[in-house]
């Protein structure tokens, strides 16, 4: 690689990767030249590859500057499904160390490897990850997201050990049994879903501890579409900071990017090793600060090499603040395939947890029902009424929300005021929406 040119960091007390210090220029040096090295070998090792550039009429060698990767045509989650299940891999696979695969709620899963060499950046880009969010060395991370092939639980665990903290690998689930084990171990830092950390919070509160009481100083929170209004309830009902980890497994799993404590305003993309893109509903690129979908080219990855991958997130790429050379993408609050479209309106299920907590005399456990009212489709917030307060109170909130709703989002909905406890609690990606038309 060419001469690193280093920024100052943001904070001198933290021993930050030189990536993390490589101004511009330099960053996007080294973006082409692992761009060129990603193509060259997706393209030789796996036919999916060959075959669609051949059909585009472009060689890797088209690939002479970052520009240059318009050129390439996108994967889809359903290339990577018609290749199932290794047919993505480009490596033999007595290379392959590790297998994980996404759920595959709708259809077959997508299944993803690494290489040795692809274990060991994706530990340190986690480790990289939980220092940025306030995680040092010798602290004890709680580590609540699911172990298994899920890419959540393995995944920031090499990472915890990496950076040389200790891995408490409780995985998710088991509830009262996490709150136990939070109070025993005196952990510093908990990593678990959004929705996740609320159902543990309400678990403290119901076994007579003090959310603000424990050891916790800081949650390290993705896997799921969570607005700020939910950082700030959750950073006040358990006094930590909450930061915010995004990746997806057929990009590497967590990690991919960070928020920064120290700014908390959306997670920067670790470009060293991603590029990423923001495309219109036509395909067309778009500039910086406009919004759309966001695509990403891996440039380090052997065993999965991802090209112009269309992630169905959807955000705008913005000005690296806290990591001045690396780009920031805002907090993806939807994707694609959240979107409901309710009479004509479009609304995303993190707009009305928007709403919702913002009014105090609301819980934030709801669930979204989609129903056919006649003709027209019908939706129904189902909300559990606070605890502590009158029916009266309950009924009026309730009324405020559907108002609200009505004002924001343009759409009339339904409220219905659920008993506590009445509706399902996550245990990881929360099932936020039921489609029952
Ligand atoms: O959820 C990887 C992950 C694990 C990320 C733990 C963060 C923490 P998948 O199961 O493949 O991988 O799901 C990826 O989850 O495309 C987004 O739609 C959503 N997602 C992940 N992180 C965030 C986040 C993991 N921070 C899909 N904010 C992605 C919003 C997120 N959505």
């Amino acid at each position: 690689m060419s001469t690193i040119h280093t920024i100052p960091a943001a904070h001198p007390d933290l021993t930050l990767d030189p990536e993390e210090r490589l101004d511009r220029p330099a960053l996007e040096a080294l973006q082409l030249e692992r761009l060129q090295w990603t193509v060259h070998h997706a393209y030789a090792q796996v036919p999916l590859y060959t075959r669609k550039l051949d059909e585009a009429g472009v060689t890797p060698d088209d690939i002479r500057t970052l520009s240059d990767i318009v050129k390439l045509p996108f994967t889809t989650k359903e290339d990577l499904r018609s290749t199932y299940p290794f047919g993505m891999f480009a490596v033999p696979m007595t290379e392959v160390r590790r297998i994980h695969a996404s759920s595959g709620t709708t259809g077959r899963p997508t299944v993803v490897g690494y290489t040795a060499g692809d274990l060991d950046r994706w530990a340190s880009l986690i480790a990289r990850s939980l220092r940025a969010s306030g995680i040092r060395p010798g602290m004890k991370v709680h580590n609540a997201y699911g172990y298994g092939l899920f890419t959540g639980g393995l995944g920031a665990h090499a990472g915890i050990e990496k950076l040389g903290a200790t891995a408490i690998p409780i995985s998710g689930g088991q509830t009262a049994r996490q709150v136990q084990l939070i109070v025993d171990f005196e952990p510093d830092a908990i990593l678990c879903t959004p929705s996740y950390l609320l159902t543990i919070a309400d678990a403290m509160e119901e076994q007579g501890i003090d959310p603000r009481s424990t050891s916790l100083k800081v949650a390290v929170l993705g896997a799921e579409p969570w607005t700020n209004e939910m950082r700030l309830e959750l950073e006040r009902r358990l006094d930590i900071d909450a930061v915010d980890i995004y990746g997806l497994s057929e990009v590497m799993g967590p990690g991919v990017g960070n928020e920064c404590v120290e700014t908390k305003d959306g997670p920067h993309i670790w470009e060293d090793h991603f590029l990423p893109e923001i495309i219109g509903e036509d395909g067309a690129p778009l500039p910086d600060g406009e919004r759309g979908e966001l695509v990403f080219t891996s440039l380090t990855k052997e065993a999965f090499p991802v090209l112009r991958y269309r992630t169905r997130d959807l955000t705008r790429l913005l000005p690296g603040t806290a990591r001045p050379g690396m780009r920031r993408i805002e907090k993806i609050t939807g994707r694609n395939d959240d979107m409901i479209i309710l009479r004509g309106v479009n609304l995303f299920p993190t707009q009305i947890e928007e709403i919702v907590l913002g009014i105090e005399t609301l819980t934030p456990h709801f669930i979204l029902e989609l129903s056919k009212n006649g003709r027209m489709d019908a939706m129904k917030v189902r909300i559990e009424r606070h605890p502590e307060l009158s029916r009266e109170t309950c009924e009026a909130a309730a009324k405020v929300l559907a108002q609200r709703i009505k004002v924001h989002i343009g759409t009339s909905v339904d409220v219905q005021l659920e008993e506590p406890g009445a509706l399902p609690r996550s245990e990881g990606k929360y099932k936020r929406v039921y489609d029952l038309r």
